[in-house]
């Protein structure tokens, strides 16, 4: 599977008489080995998540619960938005995105599944930055 820069990835839902089940295995249906996870909650309405892109790592985002919209930016081809509010469909975002969450629900879980452990010096957080960095690569 080829994967683009970020995708909207439809994962499998299996339906019976007790409810849907949906499962997600690294390197079959995301591009990455899996090393953390955490998620994002109570999330205040006016709030904004993000703005920052990351140097090295993969990202899996999914609406376990509730709706967001994920704004991207790859610093080429503009702004690209998505609503996400089924959790059965992620978002894959590979390295070098600028990203930017808002629009959360009150009842919004944003699961983040990741390829890196925690470091802050993999983010960008200033877009003049980011767009310097875009542009020695192209
Ligand atoms: C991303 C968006 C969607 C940790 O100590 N460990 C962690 O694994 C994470 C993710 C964060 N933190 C600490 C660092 C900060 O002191 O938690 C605090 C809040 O993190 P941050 O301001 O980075 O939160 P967001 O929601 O702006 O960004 C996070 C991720 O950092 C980022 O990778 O893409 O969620």
């Amino acid at each position: 599977m080829r994967f683009p820069k970020y995708k909207l990835i439809e994962l499998t839902k299996i339906t019976d008489g007790r409810g849907n089940l949906t499962f997600i295995e690294a390197e079959r249906h995301i591009p990455f080995k899996i090393k953390r996870i955490y998620f994002i909650y109570d999330v205040p309405r006016d709030q904004i998540r993000g703005s920052h892109a990351h140097k090295k790592l993969h990202q899996f985002i999914i609406p376990i619960n509730g709706s967001f919209t994920i704004a991207l930016d790859d610093g080429i081809r503009g702004i690209k938005k998505y609503h996400l509010m089924k959790p059965n469909v992620g978002l894959y975002i590979a390295p070098m995105i600028w990203r930017e969450f808002n629009n959360f629900s009150d009842d919004a879980v944003c699961l983040c599944i990741v390829s890196e452990f925690y470091k802050n010096n993999d983010y960008i957080r200033n877009y003049e930055d980011f767009i310097k960095m875009v542009k020695k690569h192209v």
